[in-house]
């Protein structure tokens, strides 16, 4: 039998070319740095810019590995990068006086690449809303409008698991919208919600005209692989207890409950709700993206993650705005399965 192939990430430098481990290979990158873009890199992979870093603040470029030759490619303005396993695509929007339509043309056009490519099972997604919580012209929230365009693509998704993956929705520094998914082709997703909190897929009214199309988490059991094992991808996640903000003006209490929700999110109980096996501590986070709205708030932040986090988490910072404007904090990460070398 073949060896499975496995993805993997790590955050390196934003200055100098991503050096990948011997017997692998770079799938695609994302710099939160300065810039926005996306184009193919002298090397050939995809890469998505997105201006997210800022002083005092982390700048860093995350790197996608996999173990088998990856193919990459453009089309309708994606780029994309195949292993024969993973599919990564990631795509752009300018700037628009009102989202909904492109952001539904564009994803839809993500989900035609992923259904051709024969990659049908997306488990990870990344939304990056440059003025997220501002107006657009038609008097409604970014968000909402886009929230309500990427609803309309997703109601034409199906990949035979019957929910959303795992996603972010974040604001940026810079304007227009980006994004990325990775899917797979012979793995299967399990996503997985939080009990502590409403699905997102079914919050009210209240907070939009569609609700958000994402999971809390999904496990990735990477086909071939025993059953058991799987990276955990955690969404991003705030201080929200059912579909409400809880802690408003309280960044120190709000992080704590972020921390509560993901604790709870990726824990035994949570997971065997779940049907899934294992369970997972604080402690067993890696690859943590943590959110800040409010510049002066990095120090109270940080220092609760450092408590909970283990030291290897390899936790980064960045300074933007979070979709409600009641949120002042969000976190995400991962939990690596054992196929992950270290
Ligand atoms: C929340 O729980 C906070 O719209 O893709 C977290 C993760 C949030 C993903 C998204 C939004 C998204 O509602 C916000």
């Amino acid at each position: 039998m073949s060896q499975p192939t496995v993805l993997q990430a790590y955050f390196a430098p934003l200055d100098g070319t991503p050096q990948p481990v011997f017997g692998r290979h770079v799938l695609a990158t994302v710099a939160f740095g300065e810039h926005s873009g996306l184009a193919l890199t002298p090397q050939g992979h995809p890469e998505l810019a997105i201006p997210m870093s800022s002083p005092g603040f982390d700048a860093f470029r995350e790197v996608w590995t996999t173990t088998a030759e990856p193919v990459f490619g453009t089309r309708d303005g994606l780029a994309f990068a195949h292993d024969g396993e993973h599919l990564f695509v990631s795509g752009t929007i300018d700037p628009l006086p009102v989202y909904g339509p492109t952001v539904r043309a564009t994803y839809e056009a993500a989900f035609a690449l992923v259904s051709d490519l024969g990659y049908p099972h997306i488990f990870r997604m990344w939304n990056f809303v440059g003025d997220i919580i501002g107006t657009n012209a038609d008097g409604m929230e970014v968000y909402r409008d886009f929230v309500a365009g990427r609803a309309e693509a997703f109601a034409s998704y199906g990949d035979g698991t019957g929910h959303m993956p795992a996603a972010t929705g974040i604001g940026t520094r810079g304007e227009g919208i980006s994004f990325t998914l990775i899917a797979c082709r012979d793995g299967r997703p399990r996503h997985v919600e939080n009990q502590r909190q409403t699905p997102a897929y079914h919050y009210p009214e209240q907070y939009g005209p569609k609700p958000p199309s994402f999971a809390r988490a999904t496990l990735l059991e990477p086909a071939g692989a025993p059953a058991g094992g799987g990276t955990l991808f955690v969404s991003g996640t705030a201080s929200i207890l059912g579909h409400e903000t809880v802690h408003r003006g309280d960044v120190a209490r709000q992080t704590e409950v972020v921390l509560e929700n993901i604790a709870e999110l990726i824990g035994g109980p949570n997971l065997a709700a779940a049907g899934l096996r294992d369970g997972h501590e604080l402690k067993d986070l890696r690859l943590v993206k943590v959110y800040v709205r409010h510049e002066e708030d990095l120090a109270v932040v940080r220092a609760l993650c450092r408590e909970a986090l283990g030291p290897d988490a390899e936790t980064v910072y960045l300074n933007v705005a979070v979709c409600r404007d009641d949120l002042l904090v969000e976190i995400e990460g991962l939990v690596p399965g054992p196929e992950w070398i270290r």
